[in-house]
């Protein structure tokens, strides 16, 4: 059969906020795009203005955004943004990346894709990433501050529904630090196939991708999963999402300004004993012919905040988008987000900020358009 008229893969990548999702869609993206194969990215969120729509674009990739609610509240809008991205570039491969406080994924998405779209797609086990240092916490292996008991629930089914528990960013790890992580895993979630990965220098990430792209996904049933605990442990986490327009006299180095910027949040997010889930930001110069952009991450209170895109040349004008989740009150997030930049303006005398947007709420209550509680036949 011509490749054209075979089901095109479908990827979901999951896991918590910060945990490296769309790190790793961009380097899977890549590896196909190597092979000469044909990606189509869709990203999510619960608010507009999406700080990872903007870092897939600037890495050049068809990349379609489903803004307003998770995947499995919007499926239908998942399956109109796959059919955009058919006409467009008809993928081989689609990644999925959803939003990092979502579950219950295989009951409300990956059956429904089967049952309804089977003929469109063959969909591959659902990976759930974790961030090593996250997961030690939430495990308590480690001290140091997390979150809530509820917030907590949503992390745990996450991994309980895994298909494959990928834990990211190992270069952090020391071998014996991975082996405690795994076996902990292999206490609390018995059975799991567990991968330890690093999309920053390609530990097991081609062996990952692998089993992902040809893998049959297990055969388990859905979750059992209490949706009122669910939906109290998403509304304990604020969100936050801002577009900001700058301008300047004097051209801005835009890595140390958004490092001083996530600075002045984070400063503040621990004066208020605030965890931080992911604070990410993007720059992005205008006019932006090349497409490229700097981006900082925060994905924990007691962290540093990390560049992973840097911008060589300084900038006049630009947008930053600012997108902030944290477990803390949304009043709180923007009355934190809008102090650090003033604070940050008076560091930089010929900067001008203006803001475009900000939306700062709870998620609702996750209301699936579908729920299947057994796997299709
Ligand atoms: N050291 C290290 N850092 C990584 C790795 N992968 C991702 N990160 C960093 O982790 C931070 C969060 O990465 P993202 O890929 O944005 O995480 P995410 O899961 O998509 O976050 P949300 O979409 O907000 O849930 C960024 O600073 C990344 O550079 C890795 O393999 N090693
Ligand atoms: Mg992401």
């Amino acid at each position: 059969m011509p490749t054209h008229l075979l089901p095109a893969r479908y990827i979901v990548i999951g896991g918590f906020l910060g945990a490296g999702k769309t790190t790793a869609v961009g380097q899977l993206a890549r590896h196909l795009t190597r092979q000469g194969r044909r990606v189509g990215l869709i990203t999510n969120d619960q608010g507009r203005n999406l700080v990872d729509t903007a870092l897939l674009r600037s890495q050049g990739f068809a990349t379609e955004e489903i803004p307003g609610g998770c995947f499995c509240c919007r499926f239908n809008s998942l399956v109109e943004a796959a059919q955009r991205l058919t006409a467009t570039t008809r993928p081989e491969v689609f990644i999925a990346e959803p939003v990092g406080s979502c579950t219950d994924l295989i009951a409300t998405v990956t059956y429904p894709l089967r049952q309804l779209y089977g003929d469109r797609y063959t969909v591959a086990p659902v990976s759930v990433l974790l961030d090593p240092t996250r997961a030690a916490r939430v495990f308590g292996l480690d001290p140091g501050s997390s979150f809530s008991t509820k917030v907590r629930y949503i992390y745990r089914k996450q991994i309980e529904e895994a298909d494959l528990v990928v834990l990211s960013k190992s270069d952090l790890l020391d071998p014996a630090r991975t082996d405690t992580l795994r076996r902990t895993i292999a206490d609390q979630f018995p059975g799991k196939e567990t991968w330890a990965v690093s999309a920053r220098t390609g530990i097991n990430l081609e062996a990952w991708f692998d089993r992902v792209l040809t893998a049959e996904p297990s055969a388990t049933a859905a979750l059992m999963i209490d949706y009122a605990t669910y939906g109290e442990g998403e509304a304990l986490l604020g969100w936050l999402n801002g577009s900001v327009q700058l301008t300047s006299e004097q051209a801005l180095d835009a890595n140390r300004f958004l490092s001083t910027l996530a600075g002045a949040v984070q400063e503040q997010l621990r004066a208020a004993q605030a965890e931080v889930a992911h604070l990410k930001m993007t720059l992005s110069p205008e006019p932006n012919l090349a497409g490229d952009l700097a981006s900082v991450h925060l994905v924990r209170t007691d962290f540093v905040p990390e560049l992973a895109f840097r911008l060589e040349d300084p900038v006049t004008r630009g947008q930053l988008l600012i997108n902030l989740r944290a477990e803390a009150a949304p009043d709180l997030l923007a009355a934190v987000v809008q102090r650090a930049l003033w604070i940050v303006t008076q560091q930089f005398p010929t900067l001008r900020a203006t803001l475009d947007h900000l939306d700062h709420f709870r998620p609702a209550p996750p209301m699936p358009t579908h729920r299947l509680a057994h796997q299709p036949t």
